[in-house]
Parts: structure tokens; sequence; C-alpha cells
């Protein structure tokens, strides 16, 4: 089936909306970050950089990591940016742009977030690098998809369903970091349930002037508890990322520098040595 021009919208030149990228842009293996400025913390450890390109936050290099080829883009802040990366990486390397149709053999993306976060458990210190086990959305992202949970995805689910009970209006969704990159790039990090959520705020707790409305967030999210899983941290892509990459077909992890605790009340006073801990070790595991 032809993707209509204002579903799939292409530049003048061919290049994919907002990404403003070409097919032949994209690596197998693509390095999402938040900030615009973080991409090129990244790829100044590439061996080579074979070009950069960008529009609005979405700025992207692609080069060589030794024999590896790798993409590393900004996604800027949230799972609306998500879905727009997220479809717009899909295709690039899953649909024919001339034909507008999607292509019969699939690529599968190994798509690796490094980010930044805030720890809302005692024992996860700032400085810690996690990789999230699950993405627990709180943003209305999801309600727009159809998603196609697994039972353990369904039954962890139906557990944090009952514990967020009390918060009126969302609709969490939950999925699972592909098991693929958790056991080789996420190998000796932390690991835990990391929640995203729908701002930076009221939606993680933080109280400054405008009242929230959902008393102790913190408590409430860091409460949860079924068998080893926990909710370790909150942020505001890795839901969005876990969710779109599996209904997509790609694999994805996401690595969180943690720049917080949300218990001890504390911000790092280094915040930049600790993302860059985080991009070597994903860098060097690559
Ligand atoms: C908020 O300051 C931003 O930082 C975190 C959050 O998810 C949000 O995007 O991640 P990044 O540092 O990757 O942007």
């Amino acid at each position: 089936m032809k993707i209509a021009e204002s579903d799939l919208i292409l530049n003048s030149d061919g290049s994919i909306y907002h990404l403003n990228l070409l097919p032949e842009d994209v690596a197998d293996t693509v390095i999402t970050v938040g900030d615009p400025d973080r991409v090129g913390e990244v790829s100044k450890y590439f061996d080579s950089i074979d070009y950069k390109k960008g529009k609005r936050e979405f700025i992207t290099h692609t080069g060589f990591v030794g024999k590896k080829r790798v993409t590393v883009l900004s996604t800027g802040i949230g799972t609306d940016n998500i879905d727009i990366v997220f479809n717009e990486l899909d295709a690039l390397v899953n649909v024919d742009f001339e034909s507008r149709t999607v292509k019969t053999k699939l690529k599968s993306l190994n798509i690796i977030r490094v980010g930044t976060s805030g720890a809302v458990q005692p024992d996860v210190p700032m400085g810690t690098i996690l990789a999230s086990s699950y993405g627990l959305g709180m943003d209305a992202l999801m309600n727009y998809y159809v998603q196609d949970l697994s039972p353990d995805e369904q039954s962890l689910l139906g557990e944090l369903e009952n514990h967020f009970s009390d918060l009126k209006n969302i609709n969490p969704y939950l999925t699972a970091a592909s098991s693929k990159l958790l056991n080789t790039i996420g190998k000796n990090m932390d690991k835990g349930i990391t929640v995203t959520a729908p701002g930076f705020y009221a939606p993680q707790g933080r109280q400054v002037r405008a009242k929230n409305a959902v008393p102790n967030f913190i408590g409430l999210i860091n409460s949860f508890k079924s068998g080893d899983n926990r909710i370790t941290n909150l942020e505001m892509e890795t839901a969005g990322i876990y969710a779109l990459a599996k209904i997509l077909g790609h694999q994805a992890l996401s690595v969180n520098a943690i720049l917080a605790s949300r218990v001890k009340l504390e911000f790092s006073k280094e915040p930049n040595i600790i993302v860059e801990k985080a991009i070597k070790m994903v860098l060097e595991s690559l």
C-alpha cells in the first residue's frame, strides 16, 4: 500500500521531514541523546565522522567506531519527540521512499539511549550508570498506538496499574528492554524499571511554586515492588523508546546517567563527568 505524501513527508532533496536525513545516512547502530550538544560529546570518540546533519533539535553525526558504523542523534526532550524520531528512523530504513511502500525485507536497528535521569531509591547513588529493564510510561503516547504485550509485560503492568490506581486519568504503559542489548551493553550496569514522565516538574514530583496534585509522588513510585522488580529512576523518553522500538521491530536499550538523588534531595556537582562515563561505557561495549 502506498503511504500518503501527507503521512510520510519528504523534503525536496528526498530527506525525511524532521530528521532531515536520507536513508543511507542511518547506521544500523543508533545512539540517541536528549541534548543536541551531547551529539558532539559522543562523536568526539568516533574514529571518523562521515557527516553532520540536522534540523531543529534533531542533530545527527554518522561515522565509525573501529569497524562499526554508528549514528548519534539528538531527540530533544519528551516522548512527543520520540514519536517523531522513531517513526522517521524506522521509515528511513524500512520504507522505500521512491514507491512509498514498506520494504519486503525489514531492518532491525540497535538503538541505545544515553540520557540523564534522577534516582528514586536511596541505594542508587548519583554517578550510577543504570540500564532500564523496563520503561513505564505515565505520558499519553501509547494511547494512540496498538501495543502487543508479552505475558511477562502484561502481568507486571497489571501489578503496576494496581499500585498506581489512585492516579486519576493516567493510563500507564510498559515495555521491556531488548534482552539482547540488556545482556550485552547493560551487562555490568545497575538495572531497574524507569518511569517516563510527561514533564519535568510536578509530573516528576518536583515542587517549585505551582501546587502538586499528587502528594508524595516519589514515595508512591519507589514503594512498588514485585519480585526483583522495582522502580529505580525517572526521566522523559525511555518508555516511548521501548514501546515504539518494539512495535516497529527494533532493539532498544536506555542507559541512564544518574545525576540526581530524588530521595536525598541532591543534584550532582559534576554532571558532565557522569554523562561522559555513560557515553564511554556504551561506546566501549558496542
Ligand atoms: C530533562 O532535563 C531531560 O533530561 C533527561 C530527561 O529524560 C529529559 O529529556 O534526559 P536527557 O539528558 O537525555 O535529555
